[in-house]
């Protein structure tokens, strides 16, 4: 915990994540360039707001996974060892991991995230629905590294992170987390990575500024959120989403532009903002396949192989543990 979410822990009486909730949203919107951190959309609401977005018609990225994955899975259970304790880096809809357990010989399951009735939803759900399954959920922030229960010492290690949430991640941090995956995973280990391509830009716009107006939902959410956890007052209709793609830098770019000047308080704390001055939220970085096995070699892994769909839209990798 920083110095500044100690502060507001004890004066508010936060626990420990609404805290960090706290302390990053007060440096974020002190900044010149105003910002609000990706992690923070996953609030109940936002969580499901999200499950709707991955079903909305120009949102390909879940469902083309999930082809590529359906249509792949003989040939990813081939080349990953029987027995294996198969580590997802956070817990989702549980759709994709299900393609995998049925197809392969996992000895165990362990699904790492920082919500943990979240996490123990899903592992109670797997539970039933494959008995002979040992499910072992880890409440971590998978960002940061943690260890991996004992029992699990012996068996061989499979990471799997789908979705391309590596996307929302600076490179820098992509890079981070690889390593540090490899790290938790050891010697040895695999992984299974779901990563979002470059491709027309028409499709990227039009799949982050989806007719039905669910991304801008999403997005304004985490403004409803600061306002319930933290007593702010955002008025919402002052704020429109705006989602672009940065072409130079390879990212969709999600924004909440307040539509006029005004002056929005926060634990104690005022913030201006200018008509037309942005709050930068999200970005959601797309790779060519050239790019991401680059940041892979760089980061503690060799490609082993790369699954696309025949668009090229999406695509899924096979990384072992570099020596
Ligand atoms: C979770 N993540 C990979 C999504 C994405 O596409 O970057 C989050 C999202 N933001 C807007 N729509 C979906």
């Amino acid at each position: 915990m920083n110095v500044h979410a100690s502060a507001l822990a004890k004066a508010h009486r936060f626990d420990e994540q609404t805290s960090a909730f706290a302390g990053d949203v007060l440096d974020d919107l002190s900044q010149h360039r105003k910002r609000l951190s990706p992690k923070y959309f996953y609030d109940a609401a936002g969580s499901e707001l999200f499950e709707q977005i991955t079903l909305l018609p120009e949102y390909y990225p879940t469902r083309t996974e999930l082809g590529i994955l359906r249509d792949r899975c003989g040939a990813i259970s081939a080349i990953l060892p029987e027995g294996a304790a198969l580590v997802e880096f956070g817990a989702g809809a549980t759709t994709k991991v299900r393609l995998l357990l049925n197809e392969c010989a996992f000895g165990a399951y362990v699904p790492v995230d920082i919500s943990g009735d979240f996490l123990k939803a899903q592992a109670d759900a797997l539970r039933q629905d494959f008995p002979a399954l040992a499910v072992y959920p880890v409440t971590a922030d998978f960002t940061a590294p943690f260890a991996l229960p004992e029992a699990l010492a012996d068996l061989p290690k499979v990471g799997f992170f789908p979705g391309s949430t590596l996307g929302n991640f600076e490179p820098h941090e992509a890079c981070g987390f690889l390593r540090s995956a490899r790290d938790i995973l050891g010697r040895d280990a695999q992984m299974v990575i779901g990563v979002d391509l470059e491709k027309d830009e028409r499709v990227l716009y039009e799949a982050y500024n989806d007719k039905a107006g669910v991304t801008a939902r999403f997005n304004l959410n985490v403004l409803h959120r600061i306002n319930r956890e933290l007593g702010g007052n955002f008025d919402l209709s002052a704020f429109i989403h705006r989602a672009i793609y940065n072409r130079d830098r390879h990212r969709i770019e999600m924004h909440l532009i307040s539509r006029m000047a005004q002056t929005v308080r926060v634990l104690g704390h005022s913030f201006s903002f200018r008509a037309g001055e942005s709050i930068h939220t999200e970005n959601s970085y797309k790779y060519s396949i050239e790019r991401f096995t680059a940041m892979a070699r760089g980061s503690g892994w060799t490609p082993r192989e790369s699954w696309t769909d025949a668009a090229g839209m999406f695509s899924v990798h096979a990384l072992v543990a570099s020596d």
